[in-house]
């Protein structure tokens, strides 16, 4: 009896084996760069360094709260037996980019953002998965997810061999480096696992060294407040000091990725939706500021970008044209200052207009001054003043920073590379 059992479940791991490699050999015809298998077992280590995360303070808020369901594969999936792990990998340079230069100053887009949103791109990739599996297993069940699932997308990436994680947290995949979007099934049939990636990380340092707000506390450790990544998504003021070290970013940071040698070379141009409009992502600056809600949504409507609105992506171009200190933008800042109804465009404009100083800026401040009614905006026209007048606050405005235009506008890029 015994025999005649495990002769059954040998055969049936050996279909499931065949099926695996059915899909390893289908994966690029299905728009998938790298495919890997990962048991569906609770994520009990994650789940230690999650807990350690959020008492530490370092969460973003953007990742699912529940830390039971994102280390649980069965309480989100009635049965799992594996987990199905993808790449697909993404471009990191502009073929031709249009030049930054003074009176017609850019911004950058991050590279994750270029093209069209990965999730749309992700789900079709997925459901092109689905198909597959479904023609051959007409009782499969799956559940697809991508960056908003409740799963941490790098954990199962990392356990079905995928890539490393890398000191960046980046999961590094040898084929591809880092420029690779991540996204996983989970389904009830029971592929057999892969082995994870060997750390290739080693002595190097470089990642946590070039991060420009020492966001990287420690390898793979990230405090997401300080991450300019994050700061450039969120909404309200941002701090002097980090507006300074957003520098040109208009959404997200690759710094970290950029410096990574095991990126060196790496750039990704056979996903045609991927592929970036160079004056969307290294757009100039001053039409950005108080564009309007169509002109948002015509430019930035399809990319990963314009989640969180037209808010961030405008308070950072104000912040960029402040950091290069561009004299050309204070008709349009000062416009923002006055007539802006959101506070924290009037005092980020209130700050850029005080970086770039001048009589014409001082009334504008002085004349700010006596009308702001929102206290935190009126903070930062108070700063912007004593800033230009070298009293009090001007050092917070000044700040260690030379003139970060110039150093932020290639080196945040990576183009040089
Ligand atoms: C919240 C979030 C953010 C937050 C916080 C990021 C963070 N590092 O925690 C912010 C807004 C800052 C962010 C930024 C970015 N993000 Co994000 N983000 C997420 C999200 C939704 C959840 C991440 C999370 O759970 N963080 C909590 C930490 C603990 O988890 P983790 O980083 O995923 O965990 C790994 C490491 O931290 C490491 N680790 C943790 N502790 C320790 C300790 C030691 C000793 C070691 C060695 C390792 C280690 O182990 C974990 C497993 O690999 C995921 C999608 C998802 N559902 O998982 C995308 C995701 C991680 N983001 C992604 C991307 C592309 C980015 C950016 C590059 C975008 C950009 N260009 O600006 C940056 C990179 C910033 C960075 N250095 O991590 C990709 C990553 C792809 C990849 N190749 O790794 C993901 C997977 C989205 C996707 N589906 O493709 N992101
Ligand atoms: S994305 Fe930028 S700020 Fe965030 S950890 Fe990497 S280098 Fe630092
Ligand atoms: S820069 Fe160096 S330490 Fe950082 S992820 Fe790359 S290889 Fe690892």
């Amino acid at each position: 009896m015994k025999a005649a059992a495990d002769a059954a479940a040998e055969t049936e791991t050996a279909s499931w084996q065949k099926l695996k490699e059915e899909l390893i050999a289908a994966a690029p015809s299905l728009g998938i760069d790298k495919i890997g298998f990962a048991s569906a077992e609770p994520f009990l280590e994650l789940k230690q360094i999650l807990l350690d995360h959020r008492a530490k303070g370092f969460e973003s808020g953007f990742e699912e709260p529940d830390i039971d369901k994102r280390t649980h594969p069965e309480l989100i999936f009635d049965g799992p037996r594996s987990i199905v792990s993808f790449a697909v990998a993404y471009p990191s340079k502009l073929a031709n980019p249009p030049r930054s230069e003074p009176g017609a100053y850019r911004g950058m887009i991050s590279r994750s953002s270029w093209g069209e949103d990965y999730h749309h791109v992700l789900r079709s990739r997925m459901s092109r998965l689905e198909d597959y599996i479904r023609e051959r297993v007409p009782d499969a069940r799956m559940e697809s997810m991508v960056d908003t699932g409740a799963l941490a997308d790098r954990a199962v990436a990392e356990r079905a061999g995928i890539g490393w994680s890398g000191k960046n947290c980046a999961i590094i995949t040898p084929e591809w480096g880092s420029w690779v979007y991540l996204g996983e099934m989970i389904t009830n049939i029971p592929f057999p696992p892969d082995v994870p990636v060997t750390e290739q990380c080693g002595d190097c340092t470089l990642c946590i060294d070039a991060c420009p707000t020492g966001a990287l506390v420690g390898p793979g450790q990230l405090n997401a407040s300080r991450c300019v990544s994050f700061v450039t998504q969120t909404k309200g003021f941002v701090s002097d000091e980090l507006k300074r070290k957003i520098g040109n970013r208009l959404y997200g940071c690759d710094t970290c990725q950029v410096v990574c040698p095991k990126n060196k070379g790496k750039n990704w141009t056979h996903q045609p939706e991927l592929q970036p409009d160079p004056e969307t992502v290294k757009p100039l600056l001053l039409p950005l500021v108080g564009i309007g809600n169509r002109a948002f949504k015509e430019r930035y409507g399809r990319s990963a970008a314009a989640w969180r609105g037209k808010k961030p992506i405008e308070r950072n171009a104000i912040i960029a044209l402040g950091n290069f200190r561009d004299a050309s933008a204070l008709p349009a800042l000062i416009e923002r200052l006055q007539r802006d109804e959101r506070p924290a465009i009037r005092g980020t404009a209130a700050w850029a207009i005080g970086r770039i100083g001048g009589e014409q800026a001082a009334a504008a401040l002085r004349e700010a001054q006596r009308e702001e009614r929102d206290a935190e905006a009126l903070a930062e026209v108070e700063r912007a003043l004593a800033a230009l007048s070298g009293g009090a606050g001007a050092d917070a405005q000044a700040g260690a920073e030379p003139v970060a235009g110039e150093r932020y506008s290639e080196a945040g890029t990576g183009e040089t590379r």
